[in-house]
Formats: C-alpha cells, sequence, structure tokens
C-alpha cells in the first residue's frame, strides 16, 4: 500500500542523504496567507491548483518536468493563489522533478503534495507549503508540524474528521486543510467541510486564534466552490476537475472568478 510504499522510498533517501545536511531554509519563500487575504479583498476565490498526473487507480494525464512548468504557468496566469504539485510517484504518478521544475518557472508558492512521514523528507527538495497528513502521523503530528515550521515549510495539516481536527489543532499549524475525500475508501463528501468548519471556527473564538481553512478535494463546478466559501473555506484546493478539463486556463479562470 501507500504507506509501505513511501516507507522504501525514505530508506532509500536515507542511502543518499543524512539529515546532517540539512540546512534550516527560511529564506526565499513564498507566503501564502498574505496572498490568500489579498485574493480576498479582490473578491476573487483563492483557488489552489494542482498538478495531478494521476489519483490511485485513475489515470489523468502523463504530466513530466516540462509539461508542470507549463501547465502550471497556465494556471498562474488563470490566477490561482497557489500551485500544488504531486511528489508520490507510485499512486499519483508525481515527481520531485515536476515541483522543482514548477517552483523555478512560476512566482507563486507551491505546496508539496505527498506522503510525509520522516522529517528526512524535508531535506529532499525544497518548497513553500508542505502537506502533513493527520490521519497518517497520529501522535507524531505536532513534532513534525514543529520540524516542518523549523526547516522553513509553511505546514498545511489534512484532516478528515472532528478527531483528526482535534489533533491538529494542538498543533502550531495555521493551516488546516479539510480532505473531502475519505483516504481509506477515496469516496467523496463536500458535506465533511460543512460539518468541520463550525468545529474550526469555534476553536479559534476560544481560543483567540484563526486558522486559515482550505477546502480538498472532489470540486468540480462553480456551485461547488461557492458552497466551500459560503461556508466559511479560505481557499479550495481543486485537482482532477481543472486536468480533466484539457482547459488548465479557463477551467481555472472559471472557478477563480
Ligand atoms: C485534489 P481533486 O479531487 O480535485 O483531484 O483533489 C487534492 O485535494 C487531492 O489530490 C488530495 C491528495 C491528498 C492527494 C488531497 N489530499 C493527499 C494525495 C495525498
Amino acid at each position: 500500500d501507500i504507506i509501505s510504499s513511501t516507507e522504501k522510498r525514505v530508506q532509500n533517501l536515507k542511502t543518499k542523504i543524512d539529515l546532517s545536511m540539512i540546512k534550516d531554509d527560511t529564506t526565499n519563500k513564498r507566503d501564502i496567507i498574505t496572498a490568500i487575504s489579498k485574493k480576498k479583498t479582490q473578491g476573487e476565490v483563492a483557488v489552489i491548483a494542482e498538478v495531478k498526473p494521476a489519483s490511485p487507480g485513475k489515470k489523468l494525464q502523463d504530466i513530466g518536468p516540462e509539461d508542470a512548468a507549463m501547465i502550471a504557468t497556465e494556471m498562474e496566469k488563470a490566477g490561482a493563489v497557489a500551485i500544488s504539485v504531486l511528489t508520490e510517484p507510485e499512486f499519483f504518478h508525481g515527481s520531485v522533478d515536476n515541483l522543482m521544475s514548477v517552483r523555478k518557472k512560476i512566482s507563486l508558492p507551491v505546496l508539496r503534495k505527498d506522503f510525509i512521514i520522516d522529517e528526512i523528507q524535508f531535506n529532499e527538495i525544497e518548497s513553500d507549503l508542505i502537506l502533513l497528513i493527520a490521519g497518517i502521523l497520529g501522535d507524531k503530528l505536532g513534532s513534525m508540524v514543529e520540524m516542518a515550521i523549523s526547516k522553513g515549510f509553511e505546514p498545511l495539516v489534512e484532516i478528515h474528521n472532528e478527531s483528526e481536527l482535534k489533533n491538529a489543532l494542538e498543533t502550531k499549524t495555521r493551516i488546516i486543510g479539510i480532505n473531502n475525500r475519505d483516504l481509506s475508501n477515496l469516496e467523496i463528501n463536500l458535506a465533511t467541510t460543512l460539518q468541520l468548519i463550525p468545529l474550526v471556527k469555534e476553536f479559534d473564538r476560544n481560543n483567540g486564534q484563526s486558522h486559515i481553512i482550505i477546502s480538498e478535494s472532489g470540486m468540480h463546478t462553480i456551485d461547488d466552490v461557492k458552497m466551500v466559501v459560503k461556508a466559511g473555506a479560505d481557499a479550495v484546493l481543486v485537482g482532477t476537475s481543472i486536468i480533466k478539463s484539457g482547459e488548465i486556463y479557463a477551467k481555472t479562470k472559471e472557478l477563480v472568478d
């Protein structure tokens, strides 16, 4: 499965680099939090557009580094607030080369979309944001968030239910991603976002905090996006419907405007 495959990747990575090589690179980072609030004042939707070659069992499009850069350029032109790049090779057909190529080509913040289970992965490649999945990290979530921050990454902590959300809210993350897709059966339910946002808002009210909330996965139409934004999402993360449309610029712009 995806975790044992990731563990193998991590072992392999450890033969190539070691933790002493990690430099804490907090320079040249692109700030998504400011970018999201700017979109809001412009009356646009903050869309994080994803360079996604496949999802488990569903191929979308072969995407190499040059294609990735081209796709991301279209997304940037269309007004995306940030670009998410899959770097998981086996199930999502992503690559770190795709991410490197995208981040070199465009100036938006770039999110590394992968299964991060070991701190060595922070040293694999530079990105502005990094995904940390609460359902996978469990007890390690808090320490991984702190390590990510100390290495200069903005963590995006992904949750899918109330107990994962509680775990996430105990960490130092500023960004919570609510995944509408249940990773155990891959089923989509946008109600996940609608149900969990009030819990984040309530926590923030009680604790004088303000988390950025990103609704992730399964959105295809403007109505889908409008619904989660109305419920209080600060941004949306969309992959499949943009890639599948074959009209990267037009589809991204439709969701942004
Ligand atoms: C994008 P979609 O349904 O628009 O393609 O979803 C993104 O949310 C999805 O790729 C994703 C993902 C993940 C991928 C969400 N969480 C964790 C890999 C790992």
